[in-house]
């Protein structure tokens, strides 16, 4: 049965900090998912709403997290699923309304049976309401039957709200900065992902699977109560030169490179690892020419993560590098600026595609305006914030637009790692997880 993650003050001052952006005699309503059927009548793993788990940590499906202000004073409540043996017997146990009320961050709590009746009632002294929409369709057409003339008369009392508004982006941008207590659950999940990724590598020999690699991760999160946070990509050989790929069903030959990119989550809070190595322990020359540039970008883009850079900060810093790498490869044969373009859409753009950096928490690519007011750049860099830092060179040799020497084709290589933004300058919290070619290769020699 689900248990809070955070302090019940932590949750409060969420609530709070939301609640004093909104004008008086507002409504919040902001729904979980229901569950998602997989096939015939199986569902899918359950995963509530980050919104529902940020504002009261709400783990179960069909709920409902409703707060409104009447005069200066909000009232918070959470609609769940109630006690029902029959159900229970078969779904597992609910926590249930009583257990509700008492135990997490609401003021009141009440059968999702009962919210129609009660928003209903309450919407008559509401002037403007804040839903997320597209969860709940039922409560979408309350809310919007409410605006109109025909419901206000229903309701007798022509009272009503005036205004149906969209709450994320208020909660996106505090979402953003993470406080201490999520710092910390993001420290625990980096650190289990660090674990699971040493293992992979210490585990890796020529023949191996890329399914096999994925379930040593996959079986090292669930042996610790964690679970993926994205479909993890495990590819040998030129499959690393697919982004996001994820068939995850080759075998990986003596002298391939291995990409694995693999996160998992913990009490709703992801992390974000890729590394790259050897599958046999030894970097061959080539490789260790193109690991060189893509660690070099990395570190240059983890030190450009700066309190007061722009977020692009990060990404500029690896573009440099990764385009130096490939005039110094001999694959672009142009000066600096010419690799890198104008807005930094040259050809580089041709062995590295993606962007480098994207934040990350509740969601593994977490929310959040990167540029609220249109700054070209993007927007200032604060303490709090936790991005990842992942370039990348992908040399696919099935791709028939660009042409690439022969030694380099098939080889990917993207080291990614989580970072937290300090005043005291960038702190890396996947750090455990080793990625030089010297910490690697002697991590592989250690396999039994
Ligand atoms: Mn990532």
């Amino acid at each position: 049965m689900a248990s809070i993650p955070f302090s019940i003050e932590e949750y409060i001052n969420r609530q709070s900090r939301f609640h004093s952006k909104l004008p008086e005699n507002s409504m919040v309503i902001i729904p979980t998912n229901s569950n998602c059927i997989r096939s015939n009548d199986t569902n899918y793993p359950f995963r509530g709403n980050s919104y529902m788990l940020y504002l009261c940590g709400w783990y179960d499906p069909d709920a409902v997290f409703v707060s409104h202000n009447i005069d200066g004073h909000w009232t918070t409540s959470l609609f769940v699923q109630p006690s029902d043996t029959k159900a229970e017997i078969w779904e597992g146990r609910r926590v249930g309304v009583e257990n509700a009320s008492i135990n997490w961050p609401v003021d009141e709590a009440y059968s999702i049976t009962e919210i129609d009746h009660i928003i209903l009632k309450n919407l008559e002294n509401i002037n403007n309401v804040f839903i997320i929409q597209g969860l709940n369709k039922q409560l979408d057409d309350i809310v919007f039957e409410s605006l109109t003339n025909k419901s206000r008369s229903r309701n007798k009392t022509g009272k009503g709200p005036r205004s149906v508004s969209d709450p994320s982006y208020l909660l996106d941008e505090m979402r953003l900065i993470k406080s201490k207590e999520e710092i910390n659950k993001m420290q625990i999940s980096c650190n289990l992902a660090s674990k699971a990724h040493i293992k992979a590598i210490t585990s890796s020999k020529p023949g191996i699977g890329e399914w096999e690699i994925q379930s040593i991760i996959e079986g090292h999160f669930i042996s610790n109560l964690s679970e993926i946070s994205y479909s993890s990509i495990v590819g040998g050989g030129s499959n690393a030169t697919v982004l996001h790929y994820g068939d995850n069903n080759c075998v990986i030959n003596d002298g391939d490179l291995v990409l694995v990119d693999a996160g998992c989550e913990i009490d709703g809070y992801a992390s974000d690892i890729t590394r790259t190595w050897p599958i046999n322990g030894k970097f061959t020359k080539e490789q260790i020419e193109v690991y060189e540039i893509v660690l070099e970008a990395e570190i240059a883009g983890i030190n450009a993560c700066v309190v007061g850079n722009p977020w692009l900060s990060s990404h500029h810093a690896s573009s440099k590098v990764i385009a130096e790498g490939l005039i110094k490869l001999g694959i672009l044969n142009c000066s600096l600026e010419e690799a890198l373009g104008q807005d930094y859409d040259g050809p580089y753009r041709n062995f590295f595609m993606h962007g480098t950096s994207h934040s990350l928490g509740l969601d593994v690519h977490d929310v959040g305006v990167t540029s609220p007011n249109g700054e070209k750049e993007g927007r200032i860099l604060e303490d709090g914030m936790i991005l990842t830092v992942e370039p990348g060179l992908y040399f696919a040799d099935w791709r028939t637009d660009i042409s690439i020497p022969s030694k380099y084709a098939g080889i990917g290589i993207r080291i990614e790692d989580d970072i937290l933004i300090t005043k005291d300058g960038p702190v890396i919290l996947t750090s455990s997880c080793p990625k030089s070619i010297i910490e690697i290769e002697s991590l592989m020699n250690t396999r039994g």
